[in-house]
């Protein structure tokens, strides 16, 4: 490729200083993004220019932190959630006979008080009969891991495949039955819906599908059934600070806190952002997100979006603010993959024009498994995205 026709020349030139969260996208990348919305499969992105990214994580730290991941959730299922616990197994299983793990893994005796045992205990047992299993479960290595950046789109980097498929199991749980089932965390139904939250912390894929939000304003909007929210009505939830759509700015007061089991494994993995914000995408078979800007933040800090599910066609692009080039890449983002916005690429503009049919691979098809009857089989024809943001700078004093 023309070096003059490479990206911005300056990073900085794309980032400009009008953080202004209404200005609207180019008319071009509009007009690419309406494309999408009509393609038909083979669904073929064009090829790209690609660099190797400057983020270089090392494989023993990824394994680690993974394995303490999904360690941690286990046994948090097995002191607290033994059907979540047969759930979470039994799904592994289904999608994957040949696994990894199965129920007698965690066949692990209880302490002689008959108390389950201690995490400590947990994790010595774990150490010996679970960390193999994982590790071997830990990349199903013909896929390329490689990280890299795009050269169009300065400071964009692609880590393609990388997490590992307990892994991206483990985030759909603690997202779609943890952190939706707490009041704190916003969802889109909160502002006309009256939530009647589950007992003690269950899942709403435990509810009766036939039950209802309440309306907030009967004369305006009818219940909605629990049926009609999870199949096609449910389109985010917040975690952290909770971002104000409608005024497209972060609440003044102090945001709930960010789960700390998520905030490790990014921190731990991404060592520049502090995550403290973040929206949980939920796409289904038609749904998109148009061309916009993340600039509610004030850190100037990367931003991290993780992709479970479906895939999907992902826009992004930016304007040189000297030359008014606009410079595009049309990417195909699969179940595993993270991206990494920062430089000028952390304010580009970006869109989910399209959710690619029947991609969701096999070890997510069944989730949330066997345990929710009602639901099992509902992640096939959704896509699921993690964006996670730092929003404010740490203060140095
Ligand atoms: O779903 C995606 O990959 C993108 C989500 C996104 O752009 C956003 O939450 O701002």
């Amino acid at each position: 490729m023309d070096e003059q026709d490479s990206g911005p020349a300056n990073a900085l030139d794309g980032l400009g200083n009008d953080l202004d969260p209404y200005k609207a996208a180019p008319q071009d990348l509009k007009d690419l993004w309406k494309q999408w919305t009509k393609a038909k499969s083979p669904y073929e992105v064009p090829t790209l220019s690609l660099i190797p990214a400057g983020i270089q994580i090392s494989e023993d730290l990824l394994q680690r932190e993974f394995t303490a991941f999904a360690l941690d959730h286990l046994y948090s299922l097995f002191a607290n959630d033994s059907q979540g616990l047969q759930g979470f197994l039994a799904s592994l299983h289904s999608s994957n006979p040949a696994a990894v793990l199965s129920l007698e893994d965690v066949n692990i005796p209880k302490s002689p008080n008959q108390k389950v045992c201690s995490k400590a205990e947990f994790m010595t047992i774990a150490d010996a009969k679970l960390v193999p299993e994982l590790t071997k479960a830990w990349r199903h290595s013909k896929c390329d891991h490689t990280p890299y950046e795009v050269v169009e789109i300065p400071g964009l980097v692609i880590l393609p495949n990388l997490l590992p498929s307990l892994v991206q199991q483990t985030l759909l749980d603690l997202m779609l039955h943890r952190e939706f089932s707490r009041p704190q965390n916003q969802t889109n139904f909160h502002l006309n819906y009256n939530l009647s939250y589950p007992e003690d912390g269950e899942s709403f894929f435990s509810i009766a599908p036939e039950s209802a939000f309440s309306p907030k304003t009967p004369a305006e909007h009818k219940p909605m059934s629990i049926q009609s929210a999870l199949e096609k009505n449910l389109h985010w939830i917040t975690l952290g600070g909770q971002y104000d759509w409608t005024n497209k700015v972060y609440p003044p007061e102090k945001p709930p806190k960010f789960p700390d089991d998520l905030t490790k494994l990014i921190k731990n993995i991404f060592t520049d952002i502090k995550p403290e914000a973040a929206i949980i995408n939920v796409y289904s078979a038609k749904d998109k997100l148009s061309m916009h800007r993340d600039v509610s933040e004030e850190a100037d800090r990367g931003l991290v979006s993780i992709s479970l599910g479906c895939a999907c066609i992902f826009i992004i692009g930016i304007e040189d603010k000297i030359t008014g080039k606009l410079y595009h890449e049309t990417l195909r983002l699969n179940s595993g993959d993270a991206i990494y916005m920062a430089g000028a690429s952390r304010y580009a503009w970006h869109g989910v024009p399209k959710i690619i049919p029947d991609s969701c691979p096999d070890y997510l098809q069944y989730w949330p498994g066997k345990s929710y009857p009602a639901w099992e089989g509902w992640m096939n024809k959704k896509r699921v995205n993690l964006n996670i943001r730092q929003m404010y700078e740490e203060k140095t004093s």
